[in-house]
């Protein structure tokens, strides 16, 4: 029999409306977007598509695995999970709660259940050695926004922006964007929209991206040059008087200060550095500073770039000068269901420690709010002593092929006395598993769109149940964690409350929608309501309201160590004779970082991570489109297949991350790509408050491929 299911595809975070067309329960045999959606709209893209291939895969892992002496043998979850916890209980004797760590990763942040109940497993036995990939995408948002201070009712609405600036990121291709920025709903129309309604589009990024050609100016910035850049234009427009003074004089501190330390920063200097027209910077200032409404956010080009706390700090700087937040009376675009409270207040939050987290062992860092630093992780595994990390489990991630530094996370993989890898496929990371868990994917479990919630530009919920029925044993990442903490008897408290426990097993009245309403315990829509009300624009508003009595916080736009780096930038010599040329991060549309290209319908649009070069430098190199080249950057060597791009600018190498096999079982570039992150070191030029590593504008030298 056949029947349409609506759900909402789960392959990245966007949280598309499909309906899915499946057949006597359990086999899926059509998707497309569901074009009744009131905000998508049927939008989708090439890899929800592949839904039916994802789910059936003959390579997916369809039984959890235990090492063997030769290779892995089935084992059946519940014995899996005795063994783990047996181990685990082992660990926390002789070592302590910190040996034992987990990295949620992209795969695992699908589900909506699963980083809440990792977090509060870690907490239920005093383990703070909590990691996800935020650590080591964008950490400077959450940072930087404590240093600064932030706004409690948030930036403008990208609905009635009069202008946006777009500093390193390509929605139209990602399907992210930061808050107040373009998202990855529909974002075609959305923007198309937005520009016939007259905003006006800025865009500061080395490629001219997607996203880029639609802009109103697009600075192409040479990597790694954006503070350069965005403090010339915090400069011209506080020169020009361009800011919004009454907003500055009620809110902010240190503006003075700020002044000086751009003040090296001219329209000529930036130009230089950045290697722009000085009178495209003056009119990406005066255009942005016109507004009246818009914001600028970044993206992970200049998250990953040198200096990113600074860059994330002078964009946010930019909307704060120029008063570019919510006033009392206005409304948030996005329902914000998830997250408690129906109003937001017009006030400053004042700024704090960035960095409030558990110590690491290494580098004087801390980790942020709730989570340690993953850019570490490798170190905290290797270095002996009190407190090293003994235990790992991978929730939906890929370390091999995503972590900096591919040698040392692969030699620090291989020190731990117990690995255990939750996915649903043989990656190069679960190859080196002591248990591999098989996980339900997205159509065989409930969710809600938990990471668009707040970003979603309409009033708008989801909710889906399983649409796909399973009879193999198969868990849910909360499973996993759950199932440990009952055999080892710690609990797992949510904001809804703590989850039933039985003797030795979580309670059998816990299902997936049990802990979808206790992790959203204090969401002010119920999850029971959501489940009502499935794709549904609502009229119940977030209200943003005056401040409190007495409320007085205000930003800090220059803080001393701002201050510092800014003139450590100043300082720094613009290139590198002996790597000239800078290798940059970004997104291909077929795969979501190392997921995709096992599929026959994504594998078909390409199976290698091509090093995108403008034809020029093709020439000057002697290299023509398909040959190999060898980039080398002053921490390793990797092989790429060329490709030109006209759209990169020249001195610069575009290409994507989390591709290849890992060292131990390299094969052919054209057929599996190259690991960029062999060329990243984790230990060298890491921004000393996220610990974040250089993943982007590294500096790199090619050579033909001999
Ligand atoms: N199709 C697809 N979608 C994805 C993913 C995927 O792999 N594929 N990954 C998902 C994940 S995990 C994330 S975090 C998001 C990321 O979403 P985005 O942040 O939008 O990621 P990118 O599309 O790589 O855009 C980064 C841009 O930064 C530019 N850039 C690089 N270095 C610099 C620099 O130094 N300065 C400036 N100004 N720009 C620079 C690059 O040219 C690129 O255009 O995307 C998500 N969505
Ligand atoms: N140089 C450089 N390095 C980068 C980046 C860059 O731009 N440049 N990007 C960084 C960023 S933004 C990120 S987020 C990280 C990505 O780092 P990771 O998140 O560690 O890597 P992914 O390849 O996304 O791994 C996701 C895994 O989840 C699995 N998966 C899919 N669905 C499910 C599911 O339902 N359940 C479970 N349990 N697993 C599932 C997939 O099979 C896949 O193996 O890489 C970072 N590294
Ligand atoms: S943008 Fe993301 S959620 Fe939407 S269809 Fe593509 S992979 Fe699925
Ligand atoms: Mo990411």
């Amino acid at each position: 029999m056949l029947e349409i299911r609506k759900t909402f595809c789960r392959v990245c975070h966007a949280a598309c409306p499909v309906l899915v067309d499946i057949e006597d329960g359990h086999t899926v045999v059509g998707v497309r977007g569901d074009r009744d959606d009131p905000v998508f709209g049927g939008y989708t893209c090439i890899k929800g598509r592949q839904l039916a291939d994802q789910h059936h895969d003959p390579d997916r892992l369809r039984s959890s695995l235990r090492r063997t002496d030769g290779g892995f043998e089935p084992i059946a979850s519940a014995d899996a999970l005795d063994d783990i916890a047996a181990r685990i209980r082992a660990i926390v004797d002789e070592h302590g709660p910190r040996a034992v760590a987990s990295y949620t990763g992209t795969g695992a942040f699908q589900n909506s259940t699963a980083a809440g109940v990792a977090a509060a497993w870690h907490a239920g036995f005093d383990s703070p050695s909590f990691y996800t990939s935020v650590t080591i995408d964008q950490p400077a948002h959450r940072s930087a926004a404590l240093r600064l201070g932030a706004w409690d009712a948030g930036w403008h609405n990208f609905t009635d922006s009069d202008v946006t600036l777009i500093v390193g990121y390509n929605p139209l291709v990602s399907s992210y964007g930061p808050a107040g920025g373009l998202q990855g709903t529909n974002p075609f129309v959305k923007l198309r929209e937005a520009k016939e309604r007259g905003m006006s589009v800025i865009v500061i990024d080395p490629r001219r991206t997607e996203t880029a050609s639609f802009a109103d100016i697009w600075l192409q910035v040479q990597p790694g040059q954006d503070p350069a850049l965005l403090s010339a234009m915090i400069r011209h427009i506080l020169d020009d008087g361009l800011h919004d003074s009454t907003f500055c004089d009620e809110f902010v501190d240190g503006l003075d200060d700020l002044r000086r330390a751009v003040d090296p920063f001219t329209l000529d200097v930036a130009a230089e550095r950045a290697r722009v027209h000085a009178a495209d910077v003056q009119a990406a200032a005066e255009l942005f500073a016109a507004g009246p409404r818009g914001a600028g956010g970044t993206g992970t080009g200049p998250n990953m770039a040198p200096h990113s706390m600074l860059s994330e700090h002078l964009t946010l700087t930019l909307n704060v000068i120029c008063g570019r937040v919510l006033r009392s009376g206005e409304t948030l675009e996005s329902g914000a269901f998830l997250t408690p409270g129906d109003t937001r207040r017009a006030q400053v939050i004042a700024p704090s420690d960035p960095a409030p987290g558990a110590p690491h062992r290494m580098r004087d860092l801390r980790g942020q709010p709730g989570e340690m630093l993953t850019n570490s992780l490798a170190d905290e595994i290797l270095e002996p002593g009190d407190g090293q990390v003994r235990a790992l489990i991978v929730s939906g991630g890929n370390p091999v092929v995503a972590f900096p530094d591919q040698e040392k996370t692969e030699a620090a993989l291989a020190d731990l006395d117990l690995l255990v890898v939750i996915d649903p496929r043989m990656t190069p990371t679960a190859e080196m598993a002591d248990y591999v868990i098989a996980p339900k994917l997205e159509l065989e479990r409930p969710d809600v769109p938990h990471i668009m919630d707040k970003r979603i530009p309409a009033v708008y919920t989801n909710y889906t149940p399983a649409v796909l029925e399973t009879d193999v044993d198969l868990l849910s990442e909360w499973e996993v964690f759950a199932g440990i903490a009952a055999r080892n008897d710690t609990p797992i408290t949510l904001p809804g409350g703590t989850v039933p426990m039985g003797a030795g097993a979580v309670a059998d009245s816990v299902d997936d929608d049990t802990i979808l309403d206790l992790v959203y315990g204090t969401a002010r829509m119920p999850i029971a309501e959501m489940r009502t009300q499935r794709g549904v624009v609502h009229d119940d508003v977030v209200r943003v309201v005056d401040a409190d009595p007495g409320a007085d916080a205000r930003f800090a736009v220059a803080p001393p160590d701002v201050v510092d780096e800014l003139s450590v930038v100043r300082d720094e010599p613009a290139a590198d004779a002996a790597f000239p040329f800078r290798l940059v991060s970004r997104r291909m549309k077929h795969v979501l970082n190392s997921l995709g290209r096992e599929l026959p319908g994504l594998a078909s649009v390409g199976t290698t991570n091509p090093a995108y070069l403008h034809p020029d430098d093709l020439t000057e190199l002697g290299v023509a489109e398909g040959d190999l080249v060898a980039l080398e950057s002053p921490h390793g060597r990797i092989v790429g297949v060329a490709a030109a791009g006209d759209d990169v600018k020249p001195g610069v190498v575009s290409m994507s991350h989390a591709w290849g096999l890992g060292s131990r079982s390299e094969g052919d570039v054209h057929e599996h790509g190259s690991p960029t992150n062999r060329l990243v070191a984790n230990d060298v030029g890491y921004d000393p408050i996220t610990g974040m590593a250089i993943q982007s504008a590294i500096p790199v030298a090619i050579r033909p491929w001999t």
